[in-house]
């Protein structure tokens, strides 16, 4: 399957030789390396969707900045692309190579390096799993700032090359704010060591938050400086069933007045989602009937007794006024487990169907569903959708409603040119048209690249790519993704 259809190596980048990869092997070691071998080197290769695969010989595995360093700094007098890589848990094609870029993964730069228990920032190499940092912060009574689906395997470094949002950002807001200090390999392998503790620091351009959202292509994350906030004693969550979107919003909107400091999360998803999931996986059964749209609350506070009180009080409210049709508590920590796992467990399930269009987009919350509406009559008015044959199976939603943030995820029998021309540019048009965004939490990799212009004017990409190019003048990171081509 040609994954990338319609690239062309740059000719200007070297190719691997013999002598490369002794080189290599002199700075990272034996055990540092994978080469040559394509078994080996296939989960490196190939994207989580297994949507995109490069052909790289080679994957370094540094354990030091030091070594990343070198390795830049060759690469670049060498002109050898390079794919920064962390857990290869991307959704946009970033993370693989297009054809034989050398990929530099970050998975050996896992210590903590260090923590203050009184500010709550943490620092740490950019390779650290975020589930390992969660976990090591719950022993001091902290938590990481941001959570989602993948985060068994996403690495810190990876979270803040994409800026991911997740689960939470609602409460914690966004890596813009949380991260407090990078370490970064710049591409000729000059270390920027930004790594600040402080909160406060007005002195000249903030600089790291250049590389935040920069998806690998102006540096390599090395090292993480980040806020993290206490460990809630009481958390909550709720499952609500409701008729319409319109209700979810008023849902949305009574949530922040009644539950204000204790709401931590606000996700949706349609029924859709549900069936999705269900036709995968067996979600234990929280609900006895079914209904068009599902919420999740979470809250998180300092006092249980008071926690209950106000979101009892608010889930009363809401079925008194009609707004939900059903609300569930978690009663324990597995039930809370549950609710949580059907939420996150979309993605994979959506991964087990034969082919997704996959969309992350953000707009003024009021348009999000109408934005779901319409793509639906559009695929059926463009013959690819509402029948036996259709090559489009189901149009899913969902979305953390708290931060305008849809999933929109079109399922098909296979990626067909006829579907993909009725989606593109369409939703874009739509999305630019509604003052959303194109990539909402993702970021852009190879698969919205080209499309950037929907979400930003001229003039700023050109000003993106003046910065690209002083950066990285040879263009060796991570080439033919993130800016638009032409
Ligand atoms: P990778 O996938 O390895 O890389 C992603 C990009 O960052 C690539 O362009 C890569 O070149 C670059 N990169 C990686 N590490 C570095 C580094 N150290 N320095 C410079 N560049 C680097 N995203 C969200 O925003 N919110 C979600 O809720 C969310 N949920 C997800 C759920 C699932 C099940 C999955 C599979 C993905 C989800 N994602 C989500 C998408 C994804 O962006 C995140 O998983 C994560 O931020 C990527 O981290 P990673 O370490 O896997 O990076
Ligand atoms: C989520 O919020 C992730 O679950 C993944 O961002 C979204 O699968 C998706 O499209
Ligand atoms: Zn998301």
């Amino acid at each position: 399957v040609d994954k990338f259809p319609g690239y062309v190596r740059n000719e200007n980048f070297k190719e691997l030789t013999e002598n490369d990869v002794t080189y290599f092997k002199s700075i990272v070691g034996e055990n540092g390396l994978v080469y040559g071998n394509e078994d080996d080197l296939f989960a490196f290769n190939t994207d989580w969707m297994n949507k995109f695969r490069g052909k790289s010989q080679l994957v370094l595995k540094p354990k030091t900045t030091q070594q990343v360093s070198d390795i830049l700094k060759y690469c670049n007098e060498q002109k050898l692309a390079v794919v920064p890589q962390g857990g290869n848990t991307g959704l946009v094609g970033g993370s693989v190579p297009v054809f034989d870029e050398v990929v530099l993964n970050l998975q050996g730069m896992n210590k903590i390096r260090g923590f203050d228990s009184v500010s709550g920032i943490l620092t740490a190499d950019a390779g650290c799993v975020l589930e390992v940092l969660d976990n090591w912060l719950a022993e001091k009574g902290y938590m990481m700032p941001l959570d989602l689906g993948a985060k068994g395997s996403c690495h810190i470094g990876g979270n803040i090359a994409t800026n991911a949002g997740g689960l939470r950002l609602l409460r914690y807001g966004s890596l813009h704010g949380t991260v407090l200090g990078l370490e970064v390999v710049l591409p000729d392998g000059t270390i920027l060591d930004n790594m600040s503790t402080l909160r406060k620091d007005n002195t000249g351009y903030d600089l790291k938050q250049l590389f935040i959202g920069s998806e690998g292509t102006i540096g390599v994350i090395t090292g993480v400086s980040i806020l993290t906030p206490h460990r809630s004693k009481a958390v909550n969550v709720a499952l609500l069933g409701l008729e319409s979107f319109e209700d979810v919003q008023k849902a949305f909107k009574q949530s922040r007045i009644e539950l204000s400091e204790i709401l931590s999360a606000f996700e949706f998803w349609d029924i859709n989602a549900l069936h999705m999931f269900k036709k995968h996986a067996t979600p234990k059964e929280v609900m006895q009937s079914e209904y068009p749209f599902y919420v999740l609350i979470e809250t998180s506070g300092s006092n249980k007794d008071h926690d209950d009180e106000k979101l009892t009080t608010y889930l009363e409210n809401m079925m008194e006024e009609g707004v939900a049709q059903d609300g569930v508590v978690a009663q324990d920590e597995s039930q809370i487990k549950n609710l949580w796992s059907l939420r996150e467990g979309f993605t994979e399930a959506l991964g087990k169907e034969p082919a997704v269009y996959k969309y992350d987009i953000s707009m003024p919350v009021p348009k999000i569903y109408e934005c779901v509406e319409d793509m639906r009559q559009h695929l059926k008015d463009g013959g690819v959708f509402g029948q036996e044959d259709s090559p489009v199976t189901d149009v899913v939603a969902y979305g953390h409603v708290g931060d305008g943030n849809l999933h929109l995820n079109i399922a098909a029998k296979r990626l067909d040119k006829k579907t993909s021309s009725l989606i593109e540019p369409y939703l874009f048009e739509w999305v630019s048209k509604h003052q959303g965004s194109i990539s909402a939490e993702h970021g852009l990799g190879v698969a919205k690249n080209e499309f950037l212009g929907y979400s930003k004017s001229p003039v700023m990409i050109q000003l993106m790519k003046s910065m690209k190019n002083i950066l990285d003048p040879n263009g060796i990171l991570n080439p033919y993704k993130y800016l638009p081509s032409s």
